[in-house]
């Protein structure tokens, strides 16, 4: 098989007699292909078979033990000039990055079949959606893409009927870490990832492109590509108001894109549908919303931490059609991660026998890839080509202090403020340090292509061609006492501050006015049905002191990115900074 495109067809065959791929195989997608794919890492061991009487169809991945999180310091965004990769990003020369990746790809896929995947990001039939085709020599790249990405012939049909789509190019290669690099090249809409076969490295269609390439086309289209879960709230009257919300990695983002309301509130006949729960492509609507589609199909999910009484809507999808990632197992084979009950595992994420000595049993970024469909709020809303229309923006993260439950921005450019100014605790989720505060604009630090500063230049520009732009809040639902507890109990429980906000939204609630931003009166926050009544007054505080130094800390972030920060931007800062001032 080919295609009929010609550009396709030239680069694939350029690429096989590079790369000397033994053979070349184009990706339909189908069942039987898939199952084909299923044997053949069953055979090699790159797939283990669960069990199947409790999990049918699921499998395990043991990765590399080198390779299980993305490596952002190998990660490059390379533009012609530097300064348009700005201080966010390492940045090569286009030219330099080619002749490294050439040297590394030459004959890596010697003996390797080579695979065509074609991709579409977003419904098939959305104007919304861009188009991909990977060049992978990994079969469980393939699978997962599969589950992630609307992939196979409609896809191909869709970039023939375009003839544009964005190059992936990736090979798992010999999975050293001092020969891997994940190479972004915006301009030119392609991609090159070479040593590493975990999942935002190597599944090209997540954050390669549907962040960093993305976010880049969107620049010059006019639309913006978030890291935002999407979620629909339905209220007793049976509206449905759509929210997006940025976390930065393993935040506790896929909880709440499938979070399932409080009793009081499924009594009174709320639902939380799920659209997304890491990536949203948000376009300017003819009516003057902001309306969004997840450009995804399937979750690649942190596994520990899910539970019954955390997240029982993503438990209930792992039990079939999943494909987990360096997770434990049970001594009957059945996936098991920390925090999910009380079982001992037998064998470890790297399938040793467990010894509790040699740290947790699954890896902490150990992952489930599994179709959206299969996840019981998940909404006919994501198949919707012309998306969903976004009423809230969260902005949220990880702080012990400071950040108030919920703070509502004055207007959209103070919520870009607040959305630049976004910090948190670090995570498993990218390789260093966990624990740690670091500035995480917009949770796009790791997945921005371009510029920060030209990117808030172009969310406050996106902004001013919306006549009804969604409202902005940032959220906290980490904040901790005296003791280092945390006050909120999270979770199920967010749900309150959800209601919060879209009473917001529909003018239906008052709010506390503050330097800062907008807050609620500590009554309006609903705690019925809860057993221990939260410290409201802890969680609603604003410390002008703390605020003060943390305005301080953003201008100092903001200086880093020079000239390219956009004047209504630091002018809004210095506003804010001025209502502080004593
Ligand atoms: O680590 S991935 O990029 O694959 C997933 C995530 O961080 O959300
Ligand atoms: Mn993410």
């Amino acid at each position: 098989m080919s295609s009929k495109l010609r550009s396709l067809n030239d680069w694939v065959e350029q690429v096989a007699a590079h790369t000397r791929a033994a053979n070349v195989q184009w990706c339909d997608g189908s069942q039987a292909e898939n199952d084909r794919l299923i044997e053949l890492m069953l055979e090699s061991g790159d797939l283990e078979r669960l069990n199947p009487e409790t999990h049918p169809n699921c499998y395990i991945h043991r990765s590399d033990p080198n390779d299980v999180a993305r490596v952002e310091h190998l990660t490059f965004v390379c533009t012609e000039r530097e300064e348009d990769a700005g201080p966010n990003n390492n940045w090569m020369a286009p030219g330099e990055a080619r002749a490294l990746m050439s040297g590394l790809f030459a004959g890596c896929m010697e003996g390797r079949t080579l695979y065509v995947v074609p991709y579409c990001m977003g419904p098939i039939d959305s104007p919304l959606s861009r188009c991909g085709v990977e060049i992978t020599d990994s079969p469980y790249v393939v699978a997962n893409m599969r589950l992630m990405t609307r992939m196979g012939a409609d896809a191909l049909e869709r970039i023939e009927r375009e003839g544009r789509f964005v190059k992936g190019l990736h090979s798992t290669g010999d999975l050293d870490p001092d020969r891997r690099y994940i190479m972004h090249f915006p301009e030119e809409l392609s991609i090159q990832s070479f040593g590493s076969g975990y999942g935002g490295n190597a599944l090209l269609g997540k954050k390669c492109h549907a962040l960093r390439i993305a976010s880049y086309q969107a620049r010059s289209e006019g639309w913006l590509a978030e890291h935002m879960l999407i979620v629909g709230i339905e209220n007793p009257q049976g509206e449905v108001r759509y929210v997006a919300g940025a976390f930065p990695s393993a935040c506790g983002k896929t909880n709440l894109a499938m979070l399932i309301p409080p009793e009081t509130y499924r009594e009174a006949g709320w639902k939380v549908w799920t659209v997304g729960d890491d990536i949203c492509w948000l376009h300017p609507g003819e009516d003057g919303r902001l309306w969004a589609i997840n450009p995804e199909s399937g979750f690649f999910g942190v596994a520990p931490g899910t539970s019954e009484s955390t997240n029982p809507n993503a438990l209930a999808m792992l039990d079939r059609d999943a494909i987990f990632t360096n997770v434990a197992v049970t001594d009957d084979n059945q996936p098991w991660w920390e925090g999910l009950d009380d079982r001992v595992p037998a064998r470890d994420w790297r399938g040793r026998g467990f010894d509790p000595r040699r740290g947790p049993a699954a890896h902490p970024n150990s992952r489930f890839t599994v179709p959206i469909k299969r996840c019981p709020s998940y909404s006919e809303q994501a198949e919707s080509p012309d998306g969903v229309p976004i009423d809230a923006i969260l902005f949220g993260g990880r702080r012990a202090t400071l950040a108030p439950l919920v703070l509502e921005a004055s207007d959209w450019n103070h919520g870009v403020l607040l959305g630049a100014g976004m910090a948190s605790e670090t995570t498993a989720a990218a390789t260093g340090q966990v624990g740690v505060v670091r500035r995480d604009p917009m949770a796009m630090k790791p997945f921005c292509g371009y510029n920060f500063g030209d990117y808030w230049a172009h969310w406050l520009a996106v902004g001013d061609k919306l006549s009804r732009p969604p409202k902005i809040f940032q959220v906290n639902w980490f904040r901790r006492n005296g003791d280092g507890r945390f006050i909120w109990p999270g979770f199920t429980d967010n749900m309150r501050v959800l209601e919060w906000v879209l009473a917001r939204c529909r003018g239906e609630v008052d709010a506390r006015q503050t330097a800062v931003g907008a807050l609620p009166e500590v009554g309006d926050i609903n705690l019925e049905g809860l057993d221990a009544v939260p410290d409201m007054e802890a969680l609603l505080a604003v410390d002008p002191e703390a605020w003060r130094d943390e305005l301080e800390a953003v201008a100092g972030y903001l200086s880093e990115f020079g000239g390219r920060v956009p004047e209504t931007l630091k002018e809004m800062l210095a506003s804010v900074q001025k209502r502080l001032a004593r």
